[in-house]
């Protein structure tokens, strides 16, 4: 049986009973912006909310997160609040409001010039900057006090999501122990030797360890970790119950491999505005006599978009018989704009797109479309399914969704996936394609071997991805740390 989200509801109401449940990120699940047409509200496109939305409804805690849309402000109460789903309330979004200052110390500085490329190891030189970080420690002690506000004197769960919060558990329970805490890290964790080079590495590690439970998505990440932890700190590391023991607390290691929700991805990809979508795009394109690929991604650095256009390069190179027959869709979603590496990184695709399509284009064809948007979940599946075969290259990546949407989205059981052996999503995921993406040549023949892999084996490997990702789908993945963090007793007095 696989979980679903009533499932997921039935076990949160039991675990959780009257306690408070409250979930704290980065990322807001309802942004509220203005609009021609008035305020609009929308749903970021973001995994953490596909998966905590329906946790929280069942339960009506309390979401904290940073209040990053223009009309965030116009709509929430005095106390920074707002009931949401907006349609139907069924829980509170408590907004913690930033400044410019902390928006770029701490989100744009700290988390993502230096955390994201120590965690990612794909030689982008961190920046660590003493005056991010004070920011970063002030801004997490902000999300704290937030937090204690809407707890009171009340037992809480508290779920904590990713590197932008490492040190909020202890602030929070510097100040109300009565409180279990989980923190899920959605990026890598690296070796010890790559760690230790940030210049706050004890109290990173000493902030995560004041979690109850501490979640990667891999077991090779908490291996890391409790190895850098042994490294650097005083403690007791027990490697086969995966714990650590500090000061009094003990932390509990473990791995749960984040996924999507497969059923509703497929209900959608076989909608109608799907199928018409998938129409529209064939007619626009001319594709019905082409291969069509697809890769889907936030514009990032560490997703390997440079060597997968090398790749494709080389294969039109190497293949001129497949000039005029494939066609490659990118679609790029714009993010971090304003950090250096992130405008380079965007400069660097657009001459790689314009120097191939200029190398290879005839009559009509050019051998790559870039899409550089942020789609909505309509057009977005009707690439999906169109494609014969889709694009994950990933330089490092703790899980990687996109892999495993375009395995939901695939109800015909058609297309191959090509995926880079360094995503989390590889462990789980071994009827892909697997490349190394810095191998150029080896890449650029495993996109042939995807064009010209016979029907049968396709459709054999697709539905044997297809039965991972049913059974491991997001609510598995919230069901497994919730009944976990049940297990913990709160604090007496
Ligand atoms: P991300 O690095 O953001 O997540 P990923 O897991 O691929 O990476 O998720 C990206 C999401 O953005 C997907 O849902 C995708 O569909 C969406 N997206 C990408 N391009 C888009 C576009 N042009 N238009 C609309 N939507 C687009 C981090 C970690 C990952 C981990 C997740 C969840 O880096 O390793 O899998 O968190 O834990």
């Amino acid at each position: 049986m696989s979980w679903t989200k009533e499932s997921l509801q039935e076990l949160v109401k039991a675990k959780v009973a009257d306690r408070l449940f409250v979930s704290v990120s980065n990322r807001e699940p309802y942004i509220h912006t203005f609009s021609n047409d008035g305020i609009r509200c929308s749903v970021p496109a973001s995994g953490l909310t596909v998966a905590l939305d329906p946790v929280m409804r069942a339960c009506g805690g309390v979401w904290v997160a940073w209040g990053s849309g223009d009309a965030d402000r116009a709509v929430a109460d005095e106390r920074s609040r707002i009931e949401v789903p907006p349609e139907a309330p069924q829980y509170s979004l408590r907004r913690v409001w930033l400044t410019k200052e902390e928006e770029d110390g701490y989100y744009l500085g700290f988390s993502n010039e230096a955390l994201w490329p120590l965690c990612h190891v794909v030689y982008a030189r961190p920046t660590f900057n003493q005056a991010d970080w004070d920011i970063y420690k002030r801004v997490n002690q902000l999300f704290a006090e937030a937090v204690l506000d809407e707890i009171g004197d009340r037992e809480a769960f508290i779920f904590i999501q990713d590197y932008h919060l490492a040190l909020l558990s202890r602030l929070i329970k510097a100040k109300n122990p009565k409180v279990i805490t989980a923190q899920f890290w959605h990026i890598p964790w690296p070796s010890a030797e790559i760690f230790r080079i940030c210049p706050w590495q004890e109290e990173i590690l000493d902030g995560l360890l004041g979690n109850d439970l501490l979640g990667f998505h891999v077991a090779y990440h908490c291996r890391n970790f409790l190895e850098t932890v042994d490294r650097t700190l005083e403690c007791k590391i027990d490697y086969e119950g995966s714990t650590v023991s500090r000061g009094g607390g003990t932390t509990l290691v473990h791995p749960f491999p984040i996924s999507v929700d497969f059923e509703r991805i497929g209900q959608d990809a076989a909608g109608g505005e799907v199928i018409r979508e998938m129409q529209n795009i064939q007619r626009r394109w001319g594709l019905s006599d082409k291969f069509v690929g697809v890769g889907v991604d936030r514009l990032d650095y560490t997703k390997g978009i440079s060597e997968r256009l090398k790749a494709l390069d080389k294969f039109f190179a190497k293949y001129p018989e497949y000039q005029g027959r494939v066609v490659f869709f990118q679609l790029g979603e714009p993010s971090r704009i304003h950090i250096k590496k992130y405008k380079e990184l965007n400069a660097e695709v657009d001459d790689l797109v314009e120097e191939i399509n200029w190398k290879y284009q005839s009559g009509n064809w050019k051998p790559i479309i870039y899409v550089r948007e942020h789609l909505s979940p309509a057009p977005l599946l009707a690439f999906q399914r169109l494609a014969d075969f889709c694009v994950v290259s990933s330089l490092h990546d703790g899980m990687n969704l996109v892999a495993k949407e375009f395995i939901s989205s695939s109800v015909d059981g058609k297309g191959v996936l090509i995926l880079s052996r360094f995503t989390g999503a590889a462990r789980e995921l071994t009827d892909a394609l697997l490349i190394n993406p810095y191998a150029i040549d080896e890449f650029a023949e495993a996109i042939k071997e995807a064009i010209e892999m016979p029907e049968e084996e396709g459709q054999r490997r697709m539905a044997r991805l297809r039965e991972i990702v049913q059974q491991n789908n997001i609510y598995c993945w919230a069901a497994g740390i919730i009944s976990e963090l049940a297990k913990f007793e709160f604090a007496k007095g």
